[in-house]
């Protein structure tokens, strides 16, 4: 079990107070989590010290700039197992690596009357870029479906989805909504059998359980720094060398070209070859000190206590009259708990909730495909991290509690 009280000093934010008087019960870290003081301090000294452009200068300071950008994504690959470094993309978030794939993969390797095959419980990131890449191309995408009363995947009919015509698997490993963890290694082994390039959304499974690329065998991974425990502006693409080598840049300019003449130009290596203009560098720096930070702790022991805390509030809030949760149940779910309160509207809930300065989040979450299959417009959703209590979870439910008295449910 974790020693959360001491995992709580770490994050400064967490002994704030949302109003005067009210202390933060931050329950939306399925949307952004916040940073320990070791990942704030990496960046604080990044910049106070060592600040200067990277792989440019022949100064001292560029090579110390450069040695910890570089060493952080040395660090990166290792947390998810990668055979090398080189195939670390740094990229903005999640969903600039959907965006990169979909493009530079997809515009050299797609034809008319192609497909995609994606899920539905996919967030809008694994969904739009492949719609807007499908058009371009003539191709088709395929949707596997969900159940609706556990938020599973229906695999069903997975052999006639995936079919020679498929040229991509795109899947999440955990629903941001559900919370569903996804069968991923077998989904992509099966993609692989029927010829597909794998890829895989870890947005939500990176920051809170182990992750090993080569153990999934996947072609493409995306994650995002800031849902786990890092900055914003930084995510990662992983990708196996030999699909990264033959893909063609996504974007151009200095730092991913070898040779610029007027009349052309050649590409930097792997992985700068996807790294144009300069980078993301203390965020980069702030990605490898919160890999460290959470290595450091384990992430076995942080998803285990996130199935206890997660369990823990499936239980109580299933005890709140009217309250409707989504998703299967906490052994085969990461730490989200998604509710409807009766009738009341989730914005109102999550208002409600606001006042007694319990921050959860309330919406489409980037899954209206998800919703709509559902019937709804909108859920709540609390999610939850490693530095989550028991008595957080305890004040979200008296919250819920008044939040009925006042609609009078
Ligand atoms: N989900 C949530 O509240 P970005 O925005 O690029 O960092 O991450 C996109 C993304 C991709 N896949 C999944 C499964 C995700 O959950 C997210 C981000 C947040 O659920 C913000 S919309």
């Amino acid at each position: 079990m974790l020693d959360v009280a001491k995992i709580r000093a770490e994050f400064p934010i967490l002994a704030d107070e949302a109003y005067p008087g009210v202390p933060l019960i931050y329950l939306d870290s399925a949307a952004s989590s916040q940073k320990p003081t070791a990942v704030i301090e990496a960046m604080n000294q990044y910049y106070r010290h060592t600040h200067a452009n990277v792989h440019r200068g022949i100064h001292k300071l560029s090579e110390e700039a450069t040695n910890a950008y570089e060493g952080a994504r040395e660090r990166i690959g290792r947390f998810i197992n990668a055979e090398s470094s080189k195939q670390v993309i740094y990229v903005r978030n999640a969903t600039e690596a959907f965006n990169l794939v979909a493009y530079s993969w997809g515009r050299a390797n797609l034809q008319a009357g192609d497909e995609i095959l994606l899920t539905e419980m996919e967030h809008h990131a694994n969904i739009v870029p492949w719609q807007m890449i499908a058009k371009e191309m003539g191709a088709v995408i395929r949707y596997v479906p969900f159940n609706i009363e556990d938020g599973a995947l229906d695999l069903s009919n997975l052999d006639d989805l995936l079919t020679k015509k498929t040229k991509i698997f795109s899947f999440t490993a955990m629903s941001n909504v559900f919370g569903t963890i996804t069968p991923a290694k077998e989904l992509v082994a099966k993609a692989h059998a029927a010829g597909a390039v794998a890829m895989v959304d870890a947005a939500q499974s990176v920051p809170h359980m182990p992750v090993d690329v080569q153990e999934l065998d996947c072609d493409f991974l995306a994650f995002s720094g800031h849902k786990m425990c890092g900055p914003t502006g930084i995510g990662i693409l992983y990708g196996k060398r030999k699909l990264l080598a033959a893909m063609p840049p996504f974007m151009g300019g200095g730092d991913m070209i070898r040779r610029v003449r007027l009349e052309g130009s050649t590409w930097n290596d792997l992985p700068w070859k996807f790294e144009a203009g300069t980078p993301s560098i203390a965020e980069g720096i702030g990605l490898g000190a919160a890999v460290d930070y959470l290595s450091a702790i384990g992430m076995e022991h942080i998803h285990a206590y996130e199935q206890f805390i997660t369990n823990y509030a499936l239980e109580a809030l299933s005890e709140v009259p009217g309250l409707k949760l989504y998703g299967p149940p906490a052994a085969q779910k990461g730490g989200v708990a998604t509710f409807t309160l009766g009738k009341i509207h989730p914005h109102d809930i999550a208002e409600l909730l606001d006042k007694d300065g319990i921050a959860i989040r309330a919406g489409h979450h980037c899954a209206m495909p998800l919703h709509h299959k559902c019937g709804l417009s909108a859920t709540a959703r609390a999610s939850f991290y490693l530095y989550s209590t028991t008595d957080e979870v305890d004040k979200l439910v008296e919250s819920l509690h008044r939040a009925r008295k006042v609609f009078r449910l």
